[in-house]
């Protein structure tokens, strides 16, 4: 399940419940107070994912407390209890003490269509270089991790599925990564989700409060 060296893949490590009460979550928080959105790259180009923030709010490629490329409010604080689950994925992927010390204070949750892809970028607009937990509910995915120099090859192709959970830390915490494919149809409707993915992932941004 270690992937690469300090990226560990845990498949099926939320149930079902966990994975429903996760995307009734998401739902909520897509409403608002900041709707989710699709982020406008530099060049003008809107992304295929929607994205909602807590904590802190993330547009390209900053993180801000107001969400001033949406309607300029603040987001919605992290709740404990994704503090907790993050935590724990750590603990499940790295032991105890790793978890112990993990508090994450912002989550990005994406919302993926059937068409939906994420290009190969590097998650460096965090000051803080703790591991990112990434938690996947709904179609599986095709998630490309691939090396820190480039986003080319080399890189690993693994298949993300429902209640997978992933943890990048260490030297795999500024790989190269994203999603160039949803494979549309393969999700449980008893996650509460009919069709396309959520992912959310969990991270220390590191900047003060
Ligand atoms: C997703 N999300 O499935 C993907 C994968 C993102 C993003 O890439 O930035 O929202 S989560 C995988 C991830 C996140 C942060 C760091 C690393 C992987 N990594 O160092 O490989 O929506
Ligand atoms: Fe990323």
């Amino acid at each position: 399940r270690e992937v690469a060296p300090g990226a560990v893949h845990v498949p099926g490590w939320l149930d079902l419940d966990a994975q429903r009460r996760l995307v009734t979550a998401c739902r909520e928080w897509a409403r608002g107070p900041v709707p989710a959105r699709s982020a406008v790259l530099p060049g003008g180009h809107p992304m295929s994912v929607r994205t909602v923030c807590l904590g802190w709010h993330w547009q390209p490629y900053r993180y801000t407390r107001t969400a001033d490329d949406v309607n300029g409010d603040r987001v919605a604080p992290l709740p404990d209890w994704l503090v907790r689950l993050g935590s724990a994925a750590v603990t499940e992927a790295y032991g105890d003490a790793a978890g112990d010390g993990y508090r994450a204070d912002t989550a990005l949750v994406n919302f993926y269509d059937a068409d939906a892809r994420m290009g190969m970028h590097q998650d460096r607009d965090e000051r803080a270089r703790e591991p990112v937990v990434s938690l996947s509910v709904g179609d599986t995915c095709l998630f490309r991790f691939g090396n820190t120099e480039n986003r080319s090859r080399p890189y690993t192709d693994v298949e993300l599925e429902s209640g997978d959970l992933f943890v990048f830390g260490g030297p795999s915490r500024l790989a190269y990564h994203g999603v160039p494919r949803i494979r549309p149809g393969t999700g449980d409707p008893r996650t509460g989700l009919t069709g396309g993915r959520v992912n959310v992932t969990l991270r220390v941004t590191g900047f003060p409060d």
